[in-house]
């Protein structure tokens, strides 16, 4: 049985998952909690391996089916790596990107069918389920700004070069998945400053966990 909790962050492109994992982690950190900051694609040594296959293109020929098979192989190896020992031990992990992206991407706008979601779902993740999933949400057009600022003069990867249509797609996704879920979900306003972001994130922690100082 998984003894520790388990926070995914989810949204489109730079909407700012990554800098709030690292502020979240050091929050609950500072309340005297053990915390794995991880992500997805990768997180762990095989995992790394296939996200550089994945965000390089070279998988894209192959289509959505195919992208879908390998985000799932690196959850695999990930869940059983990293995820589930430190849940295991008690500990929180807070995950950039997780299985809800996987339902966006390949699922919703890629259409991959369901089915198929299911069972890749149930074999690489299986017992590892979100206690919490943070969607955070910006218009696309932002969150695009936000990403090509970060990463000037890099080339885009395979999921940063669709056009605004396809980003336009991920968010309402998201959003969709939220409010199916609203006991799982929280969707955060991720426009303001990333300081006044973190500070929601934290009070939502709060409340949905009750993750106070001392234990999860
Ligand atoms: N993918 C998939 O298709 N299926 C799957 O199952 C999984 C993933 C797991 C991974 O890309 C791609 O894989 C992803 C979906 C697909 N592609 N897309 N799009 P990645 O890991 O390389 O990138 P990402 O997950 O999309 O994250 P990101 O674009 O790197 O952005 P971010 O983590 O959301 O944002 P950030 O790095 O924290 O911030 C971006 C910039 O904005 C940075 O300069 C910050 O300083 C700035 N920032 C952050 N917050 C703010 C606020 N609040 N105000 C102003 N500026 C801010």
């Amino acid at each position: 049985m998984m003894r520790g909790l388990f926070i995914t962050l989810e949204g489109g492109e730079g909407t700012g998952k990554s800098t709030q994992v690292r502020r979240l982690a050091a929050h609950l950190r500072a309340l005297g909690h053990t915390v794995v900051e991880t992500r997805e694609p990768g997180g762990s040594p095989g995992a790394e391996a296939v996200r550089h296959v994945l965000l390089s293109g070279a998988a894209e020929p192959f289509g959505p089916q195919a992208e879908a098979l390998l985000f799932a192989a690196a959850r695999a190896d990930h869940v059983d790596a990293v995820i589930r020992p430190a849940l295991e031990a008690g500990h929180i992990v807070v995950c950039d990107r997780f299985l809800d992206s996987t339902r966006v991407y390949q699922g919703a706008v890629g259409r991959v069918p369901s089915a198929l979601l299911d069972a890749l779902e149930a074999t690489a993740a299986a017992d590892a389920r979100p206690d919490l999933t943070l969607v955070l949400d910006v218009p696309p057009e932002i969150g695009l700004a936000r990403a090509a600022e970060r990463g000037k003069g890099a080339l885009a990867d395979r999921f940063e070069k669709e056009g605004a249509t396809y980003h336009g797609a991920v968010r309402a996704a998201f959003l969709a998945r939220a409010g199916a879920e609203p006991a799982r979900c929280a969707v955060v306003d991720a426009v303001p400053p990333a300081d006044e972001v973190a500070q929601h994130i934290a009070r939502i922690v709060a409340e949905r966990l009750g993750i106070a100082a001392g234990a999860p």
